[in-house]
């Protein structure tokens, strides 16, 4: 029997980061536990992490190369035969018109340090600014409201829910996903002694989502409207003389004008456009401004819809004028163990519009596009079309509005390159797929999400089994891919690493101020991304500083502690943490007060039903479903208030037709108590159809694809030209027979 390994593990699913323990009994994880030593999780995890042998061992996972045959099926193939293909053909788009090969990173990407650390080699050697990731289809209205305000997209606000005596949550649901934007794990216990110390937990949501169940006060609003419901909040905080001038940091400006803005507001407008009572928006309004301490917290829900940026904007705007910016239970920010953005010296230009996409002009931000122009990018002719991709960790097909049009786009593709685990709707699409290795081959650092960390602490999980032999590990694949762009596949991996390492080890040295020789003499029995890795830990916040710093971080240290090292609550980071020109906050950026024209001529959903996401436990975007089946049948099933589907002659169970301005799929009918009238809602990432998918399991309860339903061209919030998810106008009736579109 194969020697068994015991170790812990971050868990790399979701923004949550719990710590786990993994059994190995050789290559194979035979048990996943929740790690009660963890000092940030403290053994909390859910049904996913703790899922996680099943998804490592799920016989559908691909783990050699797959390359597409002469008979156009995808079959096994060895890591020197894909390397081969691609070599012969990735360096002729690579030649062509700069950008002609795009880049797709997808949400597990955000979330292990070979990419984070190894993309943009490949980004470079590609010579592409087609980039695109989630990021344009997720958080991109709360990051523009931030690097507007504060200087930096990714060293967001955070809520500091341990200590506020008022959390106001718009648009999350975290008790079902856990979190986002906000890293902290268990967050049902959080809320619970939120409310336990006589606080307040208030939720502004379509639907009485099991976080609204826990909270003292549900909004029950209409989707797209939480910019109303803000400025009405605003509007009775400016009115009554709510706001706390003395409280406010002395880098705020133009608090006054703001102020005057929403004082000019009328609030019964709020009332009637977010379909809730005037008197529980000042009810809100007064209970914020009067707790000692409160904070408001805005996610997806306010994201992606017609007004995100403004909304999350007015969030800030209404923590900051309360009082609550940068002290103990209001806002504040982290301080990650790697730092980033809002710890380097020196402010920047903001990461924005520096070039747009070729057919539609839609601009850059943080140095991708938006995805909304990912399939046009394909599918319109013309100098500088994308005619090949490399995805990596993504799902455009299903992840994407307009799925329809994308799925399109990738069978259009000359040449399709996928890092993948799974054979799935975009994958199916590829010349090559490349698996990424077993988790636990991996070490586990969290650089990105340190960044929306509620407590300060550091943690990383190491490897606890090898590569498998002959393997790739997935900073490998993307180094060869990139010697494969720059047709110089016979390069070593470990020179290029050798490259980035040189790079990343002058950049640390000047940051914790110490000659480069000192620094790569500090490194030097590592390689790889562990290697920046401790770069990074040493020159970051807590780092030794390459031995400056006695007791300092490095990874030595954070190896000897697997369950982390706690550097205790969040502290007030004003005004060092700003990246703004003038280092300091102007509360009425320009850009997007220029937007509030368009908001006073919204248009009210005129009868039409609409269409919000609902995320579920047990599923992580599109590609848990083959793994982990869902309890209940209804995968996909459309919700609907009661009232609206009587008024449209339906009952429960029944089979719908649920029409948008871009297609028509079919979904089973629920009755749902909980969704306000006016809105139904139904989970993204469905839609496991057509030929070619290797996940049999996923595809015997397909389930509707909601993102054929989105639309990609005609509604998108104006400054960063993000999806409309949330608010989609549908019609509903029963189903007619007809074909169902993918
Ligand atoms: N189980 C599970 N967990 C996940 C994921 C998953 O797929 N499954 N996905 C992960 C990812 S990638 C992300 S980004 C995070 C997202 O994490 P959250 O932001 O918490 O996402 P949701 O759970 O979708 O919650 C969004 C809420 O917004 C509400 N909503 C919709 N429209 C509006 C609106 O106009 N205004 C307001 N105020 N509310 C609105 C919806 O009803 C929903 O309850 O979750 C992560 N965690
Ligand atoms: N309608 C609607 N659409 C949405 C959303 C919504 O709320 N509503 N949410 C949006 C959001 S927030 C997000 S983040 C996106 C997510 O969109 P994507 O990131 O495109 O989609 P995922 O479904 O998370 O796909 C992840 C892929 O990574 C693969 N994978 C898993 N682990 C690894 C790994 O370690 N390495 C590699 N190489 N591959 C791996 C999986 O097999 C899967 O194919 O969806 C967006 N789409
Ligand atoms: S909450 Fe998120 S991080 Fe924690 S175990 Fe579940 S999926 Fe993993
Ligand atoms: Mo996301």
């Amino acid at each position: 029997m194969a020697a068994t390994t015991r170790g812990a593990r971050i868990c790399p699913l979701c923004e949550s980061t719990c710590g786990l323990v993994f059994t190995h009994a050789g290559t194979r994880l035979i048990a996943v536990e929740p790690n009660a030593d963890d000092v940030f999780s403290l053994g909390h995890s859910c049904a996913k992490g703790l899922g996680l042998a099943r998804i490592e061992n799920d016989p559908d996972r691909i783990r050699t190369p797959l390359i597409r045959g002469v008979d156009g099926s995808l079959r096994p193939a060895t890591w020197r035969q894909a390397f081969d293909l691609i070599d012969a053909r990735l360096p002729e788009f690579v030649a062509r018109d700069p950008g002609t090969c795009a880049v797709f990173h997808g949400n597990p990407a955000a979330h292990h340090l070979d990419s984070t650390f190894y993309l943009g080699e490949l980004v470079a050697a590609l010579g592409t600014r087609n980039v695109f990731s989630p990021a344009s289809v997720d958080t991109w209205p709360k990051n523009l409201a931030h690097i507007l305000l504060y200087g930096t997209g990714i060293g967001l606000s955070l809520p500091d829910v341990d200590r506020t005596d008022y959390l106001l949550i718009l648009g999350s649901n975290p008790l079902v996903s856990n979190g986002s934007t906000v890293t902290a794990p268990d967050m049902r216990r959080r809320l619970r002694a939120l409310r336990e110390r006589g606080g307040t937990l208030a939720v502004v949501d379509p639907v009485r989502t099991r976080t609204a169940k826990a909270a003292d006060v549900h909004v029950p609003i209409l989707p797209g409207t939480d910019a109303f419901f803000l400025l009405g909040m605003l509007s009775v905080i400016a009115a009554e003389g709510l706001a706390r001038p003395v409280r406010i940091p002395e880098v705020v400006d133009n608090v006054d004008e703001v102020l005057a803005l929403a004082a000019a507001y009328d609030r019964a407008d709020a009332a009637r456009r977010c379909g809730v009572d005037v008197e529980l928006i000042e009810d809100v309004a007064r209970g914020f401004a009067a707790a000692p301490s409160a904070v408001a917290h805005s996610r997806i829900g306010t994201c992606m819809q017609e007004f995100g940026t403004i909304a999350n904007w007015l969030v800030e705007v209404l923590t900051i004028v309360t009082g609550n910016l940068d002290r103990p239970g209001g806002a504040m920010f982290a301080l990650p163990p790697c730092g980033g953005p809002n710890t380097w010296p020196g402010s920047r230009r903001p990461p924005l519009g520096r070039w747009s996409s070729r057919v539609r002009g839609l601009p850059e931000a943080m140095g991708e596009l938006p995805a909304a122009a990912f399939a046009e990018e394909i599918l319109t002719p013309g100098p500088g079309r994308v005619r090949a991709a490399i995805t990596l960790a993504g799902n455009p097909a299903r992840s994407l509005p307009n799925s329809g049009a994308v799925e399109r786009a990738l069978a259009e593709l000359e040449f399709l390159v996928s890092i993948d685990c799974y054979v799935n709707e975009t994958t199916r699409h590829a010349d090559v797929i490349l698996p990424p290795p077993p988790l636990a081959t991996r070490g586990h650092h969290d650089v990105t999400l340190a960044h929306f960390q509620v407590r300060n602490v550091a943690r990383y999980t190491p490897p606890l089994i090898d590569l498998p032999d002959g393997a790739y590990a997935e900073w490998q694949i993307l180094l060869r891919l990139a010697a494969a762009a720059d047709g110089d596949g016979q390069a070593t991996i470990a020179e290029r690493d050798a490259r980035v390492a040189r790079i990343a080890t002058r950049r640390a040295a000047r940051l914790a101020g110490v000659d480069e020789e000192r620094a790569t003499a500090a490194v030097a029995g590592r390689s790889g991304p562990l290697r920046l890795l401790d770069l990074r830990l040493r020159s970051g916040p807590y780092g030794d500083g390459f031995g400056l710093v006695d007791g300092g971080l490095t990874l030595d240290l954070l190896e000897q502690r697997p369950n982390g090292i706690d550097y205790g609550p969040l502290r007030p980071r004003l005004p060092e943490v700003l990246r703004t020109p003038d280092g300091r906050i102007d509360l009425m950026p320009p850009m997007i007060v220029a937007d509030l024209d368009r908001l006073r001529r919204a248009e009210d959903a005129n009868g039409s039903v609409l269409l919000i996401n609902r995320r579920q436990p047990r599923s992580m975007n599109s590609w848990l479903h083959n793994a982990l089946p869902q309890p209940d049948g209804a995968q996909s099933a459309l919700h609907m208030n009661p009232g609206d589907a009587a008024a449209r002659g339906l009952h429960d169970g029944d089979v719908v037709d649920v029409t948008s301005s871009t297609a028509a799929v079919t979904a089973e009918l629920r009755l749902d108590e909980d969704v306000r009238s006016g809105v139904a809602t139904m989970p993204h990432g469905w839609g496991h159809t057509g030929a070619g998918l290797g996940t049999a399991r996923a595809a015997s309860t397909p389930g509707a694809n909601y993102n054929a339903l989105v639309d990609d061209t005609e509604r998108l919030e104006a400054l960063t030209n993000s999806p409309v998810f949330n608010g989609v106008r549908i019609d509903v009736a029963p189903t007619a027979s007809r074909p169902q579109i993918p």
